[in-house]
């Protein structure tokens, strides 16, 4: 029961997630690049240029859950956190996550020595995508968990991807998709996760409108990371063409 100063102007749980999933208009599966991704209109430059550039996002993502993990002082939650970590960078003898992604640039026809030594990464890309890691860096930990919820909205992104692919791109073979197929039931596990904490630590009205901010945040750090792919490899190529 919150008998807080603010009590009577603090959203109900069900009114708080549904101001959240609001948000999921501004997410970057409606961005116009991911959009011509899906409906088939990106060249095979413009699709190594999208998983080159997003691999540089994929690697930071345990860095930044690194740093919630040692911002947080709760063992259980750092117990179950810890399990992305070890999913993005392999565990027990198994690949990661961004195994994964190296072999759907290679999948693409990218060598994992251009992606790895980041040749290809926009400049904004990587500012998008450190100041993701330096919030999770500086923030408290849980306000870096509650800008992982733009995962909510991850599915459909990976369900359309899984679809657009064979379709539109049969030149990439099928063995590269595998990191959409494992997110699908993976981002669930992450979000209820996520979403439990997020809800405990929004006691306040203020930190339920804290909370939108902050998944604003992260819908711009995901819009802005495909503006500058838009930028470099649609607006620059039709220019130079
Ligand atoms: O592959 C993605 C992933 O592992 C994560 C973790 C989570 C976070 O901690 O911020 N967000 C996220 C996302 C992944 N893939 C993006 C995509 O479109 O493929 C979506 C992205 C996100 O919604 O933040």
């Amino acid at each position: 029961m919150n008998t807080g100063p603010d009590s009577d102007l603090r959203w109900s749980e069900e009114e708080f997630l549904s101001r959240l999933r609001a948000k999921g208009s501004g997410y970057h599966l409606n961005h116009p690049f991911e959009r011509a991704l899906r409906e088939g209109r990106l060249t095979k430059k413009q699709i190594r240029g999208w998983v080159a550039n997003r691999y540089f996002y994929q690697k930071s993502i345990p860095l930044k859950d690194a740093a919630i993990l040692s911002n947080c002082p709760d063992r259980d939650v750092r117990r179950k956190w810890i399990v992305r970590i070890q999913e993005q960078d392999g565990a027990d003898g198994k690949q990661g996550g961004n195994e994964a992604w190296l072999r759907l640039g290679e999948a693409c026809g990218l060598t994992r020595e251009e992606i790895l030594n980041e040749e290809h990464v926009a400049p904004g890309v990587r500012f998008a995508v450190e100041a993701y890691v330096n919030f999770a860096r500086t923030r408290p930990w849980q306000e870096a968990v509650c800008a992982s919820l733009t995962e909510i909205f991850a599915r459909d992104a990976h369900r359309a991807r899984l679809e657009a692919f064979p379709t539109h791109y049969p030149w990439v073979d099928d063995a590269g998709l595998e990191y959409f197929r494992r997110r699908l039931s993976q981002a669930s596990r992450d979000v209820e996760h996520g979403l439990q904490i997020t809800l405990d630590y929004c006691n306040s009205r203020a930190r339920q409108e804290r909370a939108l901010e902050i998944m604003q945040f992260k819908l711009d750090v995901l819009w802005s990371l495909l503006d500058s792919i838009y930028q470099r490899y649609v607006i620059q190529e039709e220019r130079e063409s």
